[in-house]
């Protein structure tokens, strides 16, 4: 994944995904992916929410995304729901092999319907690596059934799929970005922009 900034160190561009799903479907794994490029076989189950700020390059311009990962497991769920105020995109995970967590997944929809209203709904089916027993046609359909805007096949723990899926969202925003900014005639972001340049960045810039 192309990871550098530009000459001034800056990024024009600053999103806000979160990580979404039942427990045990590889959200943290995929946020250690993201962010080290790691993958552990035993992971604790998650009981905060943690963020990880990054800087890619898409189509010659820095976009900085930070990615937040949240509890799966239901008795935090409404914890959860704090972390979703002006979120870009909402990550929506299951695993592949078990298709009870695609079913499940329509509960965070409503959660992402509600809470961020209109951020990107992004559907993820994780670990490809393993025996998929989910149909291809059921993830369509749930994926057209919710308004999820992009469906992705990945693998946290090869990393397959992982790259090109953060480099698709980076640009379907940025491209919703620029389509804002022309009915506006401002920059969306500008106070982003401001605060990244001035390098304070917060990790709760957005
Ligand atoms: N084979 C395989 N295993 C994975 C993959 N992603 C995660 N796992 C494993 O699945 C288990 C759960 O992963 P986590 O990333 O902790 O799941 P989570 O969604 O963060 O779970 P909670 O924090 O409880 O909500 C761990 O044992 C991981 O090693 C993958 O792509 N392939
Ligand atoms: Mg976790």
């Amino acid at each position: 994944m192309a990871r550098n900034v530009n000459k001034q160190g800056t990024s024009n561009f600053c999103f806000k995904l979160i990580l979404l799903g039942d427990y045990n479907v590889g959200k943290t794994s995929i946020f250690c992916r993201f962010g080290e490029n790691e993958f552990k076989e035993n992971t604790n189950l998650t009981v905060g929410t943690d963020n990880r700020k990054k800087i890619i390059e898409v189509g010659g311009q820095n976009v900085t995304l930070i990615l937040w990962d949240t509890v799966g497991t239901e008795r935090f769920r409404t914890l959860t729901r704090n972390y979703f105020r002006n979120a870009h995109a909402c990550l929506l995970v299951f695993s592949c092999d078990e298709p009870d967590t695609l079913t499940s997944l329509s509960q965070w929809v409503v959660d992402a319907d509600n809470f961020a209203e209109k951020s990107l709904k992004v559907l993820i089916g994780n670990k490809t690596d393993l025996k998929c027993s989910t149909a291809q046609e059921k993830v369509n359909a749930f994926a057209h059934h919710h308004d999820c805007d992009i469906v992705f096949n990945v693998s946290a723990k090869t990393g397959e799929g992982i790259t090109e899926m953060f480099q698709t969202i980076a640009r379907k925003l940025m491209q919703q970005n620029n389509q804002l900014q022309l009915q506006k005639n401002q920059p969306l972001f500008e106070k982003d922009i401001h605060q990244l340049n001035s390098e304070e960045v917060k990790l709760n810039c957005c």
